[in-house]
């Protein structure tokens, strides 16, 4: 219980912070854009993983307000970076399914662009594939509306939960982000190369960004490149980083 009482504070004492990794264009070497990670650091607990607050967020009500505040924070950093560089980055919130579901979220998101003048093609809202359990006739509804605001939608973890094809033939996704579990062995191990291929074949098919995310060493970003994959995010290129780190790293000016 003490992780739910002390995250019921966390914001009001600024002690939740926001990482962000950046994604590579495979065809260009650049940075397209960015993955926004919650951080809490709490003077008891230390450090909690979002693994584990995440769900004690949404069991406790105060997903909400957690979702509110890291979609408000990245707007607001990633749109004063693209006010100093050439070419604007796009910016990806994972977003999980019972925020996705509350009433309220589709107008606080879209209000939050609004309010902040940030362009919601450019903001990618990452949902993970399980929240496909929930009723279709529910969920597709609020990703259609996400979209027909301009924002983009990513499947999350994908190839880990119950998708299907017919699934996402039916969703207005345009993004699919191969899980790390599949980039940790796709080297060594065939089951996991062919489902990195075949990923891969889906997206191209299905007219889809192909995101490979915990690319930790250049053998799977040279295999994943020959493969054809869109964008590459992992420790090889970096890990998630503070707002000012991330900046100074690719964005220093001097
Ligand atoms: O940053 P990383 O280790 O530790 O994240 C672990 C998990 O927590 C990942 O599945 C990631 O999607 C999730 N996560 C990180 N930040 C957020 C967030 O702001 N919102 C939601 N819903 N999930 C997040
Ligand atoms: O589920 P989601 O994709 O949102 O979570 C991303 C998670 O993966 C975060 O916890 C992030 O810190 C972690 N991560 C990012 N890059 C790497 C990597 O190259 N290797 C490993 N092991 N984890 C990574
Ligand atoms: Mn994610
Ligand atoms: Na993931």
């Amino acid at each position: 219980f003490a992780i739910e009482t002390e995250l019921r504070t966390a914001i009001a004492r600024s002690e939740i912070s926001l990482v962000y990794q950046p994604q590579i264009d495979v065809q260009t070497g650049q940075i397209v854009g960015v993955e926004a990670l919650c951080r809490w650091h709490n003077a008891t607990l230390g450090h909690v993983p979002p693994d584990e607050f995440i769900s004690v967020a949404e069991n406790s009500g105060t997903i909400g307000d957690l979702g509110a505040f890291v979609f408000y924070q990245a707007m607001r950093d990633i749109r004063l970076l693209n006010c100093t560089i050439g070419s604007p980055i796009s910016l990806s919130i994972n977003i999980s399914p019972k925020q996705l579901l509350e009433p309220n979220f589709v107008n606080e998101v879209t209000a939050a662009a609004d309010e902040l003048l940030f362009d919601p093609q450019m903001i990618t809202l990452e949902i993970t594939e399980n929240v496909l359990i929930s009723d279709l006739s529910v969920v597709q509804p609020v990703l259609t509306a996400l979209r027909d605001h301009g924002f983009k939608l990513s499947l999350d973890d994908f190839g880990t939960g119950y998708s299907s094809l017919s699934y996402l033939s039916n969703l207005p996704m345009n993004e699919i982000k191969i899980d790390r579990s599949f980039i940790d062995k796709f080297l060594t191990n065939s089951h996991s190369e062919s489902m990195v291929k075949t990923i891969i074949a889906i997206g191209e098919f299905c007219e889809l960004k192909v995101v490979a995310e915990g690319v930790e060493n250049q053998e799977q970003y040279d295999r994943l490149a020959a493969f054809h994959c869109d964008l590459i995010q992992g420790y090889y290129l970096s890990k998630p980083l503070p707002y000012d780190e991330l900046v100074a790293k690719y964005y220093s000016l001097s």
